[in-house]
């Protein structure tokens, strides 16, 4: 027997766990940016027709009095993991699947602790005494219907379906329900008069694939009750994704190139620090009419590096027709392995760019500095070709000219001072940087035009360890007698 358990409107319960003063209102848990999408909703909130996902602006209509908390992803992570060990008391079965859910094979346990239901009543009150907080539990045969029997009867819910049962819940379940039915097949199933999966029982095996690819087989299996795939303890995650709401919908190829690059650095952290390769990567586009689609592509070899993963990613973006504004935009990697093997760091890049072990190198030294420093410390500065172009020292000037560059943004004072210190340098441009009161930073760069020119370009890509709003230039009058660049306090 394979049981279910999902905690129920998780992150909420949480807060309304944690402070008395939320309980039995409606809250959800939400940025708090106008632009913001609900994460969850308290089943309070649930009762005016929000739901996760939805846009703030949205709920908020919906409910004037609605209360909205900022997520405080530690402590869900605490209370997961806390979970999965108590369910762990009960089977070594476990197969956690997201942050509050998971399956537990149960098989065999009878003798230890009763019968199935037993089991399951014993989970819950395990989960109440220890986290104050209620789940809901499916007890089927198979995975996938105890997954739907887990949402039968939400919240606190507990639902049961036997052997015997099950040709009649198949019969009637709503096709919509079946993990892995998204909105463009339940359009191809609504033209074949399929509305629930047990009508799926009036196709064969042929006719299903040629429709519907692989699915079609899985769904032949599943109308009659099979499904093979068991539970396995301690799976490897199936994927990683960072997507972004945009502050504001955006139609500029550059900027999504920006987001794209800062996601595929987020995923292949997180990628490299479960120690995981992947072999495929997808995107995800939101348009502003809240439209949108994903694209996926394999890799040839195991892949973690960041620049490997932005190298997919933009060049399934490249492929898009896009005719409309883009509201949200994600990376996501699958087909996880771990990394006992040695990893080969790809790169889908020309001859002379950097090999596949120095950017393992780059993405280690990064790492490092993020888990030292935060996550805004570094952020990828070459992104359009001409910022790789500065000038090395030494390049002939034939002209100088003196540039003052105020930049403003979230700018990390020492590192940006330093970084830019060290560009400029490079550059052979001579000037200074230095931090004003209101935490912008003044930099001047003297040199060549084109010097300085891609110099407060390298400014506009936010150098590492800046997020840059602006970049203001004024051009001033030479320094004299400056031939080197430094910060100045
Ligand atoms: P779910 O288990 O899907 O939802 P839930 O636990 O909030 O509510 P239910 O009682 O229906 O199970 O997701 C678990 C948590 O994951 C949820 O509390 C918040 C987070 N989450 C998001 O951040 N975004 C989403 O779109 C969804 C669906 C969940
Ligand atoms: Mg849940
Ligand atoms: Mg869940």
């Amino acid at each position: 027997m394979i049981l279910h358990l999902d905690m129920d409107a998780f992150f909420a319960a949480v807060e309304q766990r944690d402070n008395p003063a939320l309980k039995n209102r409606p809250v959800v848990i939400c940025g708090n940016s106008p632009r913001a999408v609900v994460s969850t909703a308290s089943y309070e909130a649930r009762q005016f027709g929000i739901h996760s996902a939805m846009p703030l602006f949205q709920a908020r209509q919906r409910c004037d009095h609605l209360v909205v908390v900022p997520a405080h992803m530690e402590k869900y992570a605490g209370d997961s993991k806390k979970l999965m060990a108590i369910i762990s008391q009960f089977t070594p079965l476990v197969e956690p699947v997201s942050i509050d859910e998971a399956y537990a094979d149960v098989t065999g346990c009878e003798n230890l602790f009763g019968p199935v239901l037993v089991i399951a009543k014993k989970i819950k009150q395990a989960v109440f005494n220890e986290l104050s907080l209620t789940c809901s539990i499916g007890i089927a045969p198979v995975k996938f219907l105890a997954k739907i029997a887990s949402d039968m009867n939400k919240p606190d819910g507990l639902t049961h379906i036997s052997r015997e049962q099950m040709p009649q819940v198949i019969k009637n379940l709503p096709i919509q329900k079946v993990p892995g039915v998204g909105s463009q097949a339940m359009t191809r199933m609504a033209a074949l008069n399929i509305h629930t999966l047990g009508d799926i029982l009036r196709f064969d095996a042929n006719l299903l694939s040629r429709k519907f690819g692989k699915f079609g087989i899985r769904l032949f299996e599943l109308c009659r009750g099979i499904d093979d795939t068991g539970v396995q303890p301690r799976a490897l995650r199936k994927s990683i994704s960072s997507e972004t709401t945009l502050a504001a919908d955006i139609s500029d190829f550059d900027a999504a190139k920006d987001i794209l690059l800062a996601q595929a650095g987020q995923v292949g952290r997180d990628l490299r620090k479960k120690n995981l390769v992947c072999r495929s990567v997808s995107i995800k586009v939101k348009f502003s009419d809240f439209t949108q689609i994903t694209r996926t592509q394999k890799t040839q070899d195991r892949i973690c590096s960041s620049e490997a993963i932005f190298e997919h990613a933009l060049s399934l973006f490249k492929r898009l027709v896009l005719k409309k504004k883009i509201r949200l935009l994600g990376v996501g990697v699958s087909h996880l392995q771990s990394t006992d093997a040695p990893v080969q760091m790809e790169l889908i890049q020309p001859a002379g760019h950097r090999t596949k072990k120095n950017w393992e190198s780059v993405d280690r030294a990064v790492d490092s500095i993020f888990d030292k420093f935060g996550r805004d410390m570094v952020t990828p500065a070459v992104l359009k070709p001409s910022t790789a172009k500065l000038l090395k020292k030494g390049d002939k000037m034939t002209q100088t000219t003196c540039v003052k560059a105020l930049v403003s943004g979230k700018v990390q004072g020492v590192f940006f001072r330093m970084e830019t210190r060290k560009a400029a340098r490079k550059a052979g441009v001579a000037g200074y940087v230095r931090n004003l009161a209101d935490g912008s930073v003044e930099a001047v760069f003297q040199g060549s035009p084109q010097q300085v020119d891609q110099m407060v370009q390298w400014c506009r890509n936010g150098p590492p360890a800046a997020r840059v709003d602006q970049v203001a230039t004024q051009k001033i009058s030479a320094l004299p007698g400056c031939d080197s660049f430094e910060i100045r306090h």
